[in-house]
């Protein structure tokens, strides 16, 4: 085994034990990684060695920088973390800020230190930070100026986190931009192991403590090699664009890993909700844009106000994709959605169709590198048809942090994701929901998501999420909670007629017996809906 680079192995210390490892596949020639490998040294410098440092690497409202630019602040950021806060490799460095050039900066002067980059979500409060610098031990903190405030509470009572800069604060004395700007641009990579942790990425778990998830640097190349290479297939002339913040690695990898690997450029926006997310495609010509399922019907809705001519590759990732969805975004842009399912334990996506082979109902195939199946309550693979849990093997695969939960999402080797599914008659894999949340009603075993596709056929629905109630006759009462679109009453009429529609639409059993209207509903900052918060409402 070749030594690790880490000083402080307070992350390899608290990996799982191996039995606990999930088993992984290197399979195919892309998948054979040396020893030594720094990522930034692959996904960054490799350009500017190749002569390709002039190329356009990354963008945001109010800059432009090429590779060898993000290469120039990404060392300097190094120098100041190891000559100033006296970073030593291993240590944990907490990222926060809203998507931008700047932020991808310092994730790569902190990979290039042989740091371990922990991001977080910019919505974090004080309270939640707390509980990550106290899980990861963070010592050092990067943050943008204008989410200091939070991040000062939370480290006024976390002893562990001793240094801190603020970025994109108008580069004020003693700023990040200021101290960075005083270093040399040259900064020799930290020579790390392949298998030397350089990320920790918090779950968006929707209840409990939060779960680390720690990466490698053989990791991130890993994933780079896959989905990217085999589904996506996007070129070095592709202008990348989404709205995931790279604290989730749905982003990290979609708006900074991929782009890289392949020469492309990047779009970081602070804010991307439907509207700035389309007029920012239009901006900046971008060509392949990450966004969930929620944010592609409402962007479909405001497309025609803009020029996305632009775009060719669309993916929908972090929930399952409602075939209605699909078919009104590709009503609107012609583009043929490509579907996705990652996680933050698998680090990316691992199941997914290229648009030649998306249909309505199925996420995909497992991705090249990956093996899937659905294994039944026993344990035992299920033939095709019959629904049960997914199982996941690849190059990558979970390990969290000092966590007892490693044995419920990997056991005999293989990732369970906790999904509910089923391989179609063409073996491709048909998500039915998460195995918790499949509802129970009068003896039948209904899907929640498969009621909401149905229901967002329906013109008057603008968003819908269906949930099971404890019902003293039936076990649980399928529930929808549906918000209209603008104009619409929800009134009794209203809800008879859409249970009379779920009942044309799809096996009459599965209606929903209770309609509520809402507003809004309850989501993650990732985009998932909240079912457990729609169990618990009145
Ligand atoms: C659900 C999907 C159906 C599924 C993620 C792409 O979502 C990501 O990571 P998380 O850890 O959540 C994982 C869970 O989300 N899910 C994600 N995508 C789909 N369900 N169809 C999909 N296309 O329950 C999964 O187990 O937040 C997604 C890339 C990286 C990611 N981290």
């Amino acid at each position: 085994m070749t030594p690790s680079a880490h000083l402080d192995t307070f992350t390899i210390d608290r990996l799982p034990a191996p039995a606990d490892m999930p088993e992984l596949l290197f399979d195919l020639p892309s998948l054979q990684f040396p020893p030594r490998l720094n990522c930034a040294s692959e996904l960054l410098d490799r350009w500017v060695e190749r002569g390709q440092g002039g190329r356009l690497c990354i963008q945001g409202h109010d800059r432009r920088w090429t590779y060898a630019e993000l290469q120039a602040h990404a060392n300097r950021i190094a120098r100041v973390l190891v000559d100033e806060l006296g970073l030593v490799p291993g240590n944990r460095v907490l990222l926060r800020g809203a998507n931008s050039p700047w932020l991808a900066a310092c994730w790569f002067g902190v990979v290039k230190a042989g740091g371990v980059a922990v991001g977080s979500m910019p919505m974090l409060r004080a309270r939640e930070l707390r509980g990550l610098i106290a899980k990861a031990e963070i010592s050092h903190a990067l943050c943008d100026a204008r989410l200091a405030d939070e991040l000062a509470a939370a480290a006024a009572d976390s002893p562990a986190l001793k240094h801190m800069l603020h970025f994109n604060g108008g580069g004020a004395a003693g700023s990040l931009e200021a101290r960075a700007a005083s270093k040399p641009a040259a900064f020799t990579n930290v020579d790390t192991a392949a298998t030397d942790p350089v990320l920790i990425a918090f779950t968006s778990g929707t209840t409990g403590v939060p779960k680390g998830t720690v990466h490698f640097h053989r990791d991130l190349m890993a994933a780079c090699a896959c989905w990217p290479q085999h589904v996506l297939r996007a070129t070095a002339d592709d202008v990348f664009i989404g709205s995931p913040p790279l604290a989730f690695t749905f982003g990290l990898g979609g708006l900074l890993l991929f782009p890289l690997a392949v020469g492309a450029s990047t779009v970081l926006i602070e804010k991307a909700s439907p509207d700035a997310l389309l007029a920012a495609t239009a901006r900046f010509r971008a060509s392949v844009c990450f966004t969930a399922p929620t944010a592609y019907r409402a962007m479909a809705a405001l497309a025609p106000g803009h020029d996305l001519a632009s775009l060719r590759k669309c993916v929908s990732a972090g929930e399952a994709l409602p075939g209605p969805t699909r078919a009104l975004w590709k009503e609107v842009t012609g583009i043929e959605l490509i579907d996705g399912i990652g996680s933050t334990e698998l680090l990316h996506i691992f199941i997914s169709a290229p648009e030649h082979l998306a249909r309505a109902g199925a996420t995909g195939l497992p991705v090249p590198g990956y093996r899937a199946c659905v294994l039944g309550d026993d344990g035992q693979e299920l033939p095709a048809g019959e629904v049960g849990r997914l199982a996941v093997k690849g190059p990558t695969g979970c390990k969290y942090l000092a966590d007892e939960r490693q044995r419920q999402y990997v056991q005999n080797g293989w990732n369970l994701t906790g999904d509910a599914y089923r391989i179609g008659a063409d073996g491709q894999f048909e998500y039915q929901a998460r195995t918790d949340d499949m509802i129970v009603s009068g003896g039948y075993n209904i899907a929640g998501p498969e009621v909401e596709e149905a229901l967002l056929l329906h013109p008057a629905v603008a968003e819908c999420g269906v949930i099971g109630r404890a019902d003293e006759a039936r076990g649980q009462v399928v529930t929808a909670f549906v918000v209209l679109k603008a104009g619409v009453a929800g009134d009794a009429a209203m809800a008879q007629g859409l249970q009379d529609f779920v009942k044309q639409t799809i096996a009459p059993y599965k209606y929903p017996r209770q309609v509520v209207f809402r507003d809004s509903l309850p989501r993650t900052e990732t985009g998932k809906l909240q079912r457990f918060r729609l169990r618990s409402e009145p």
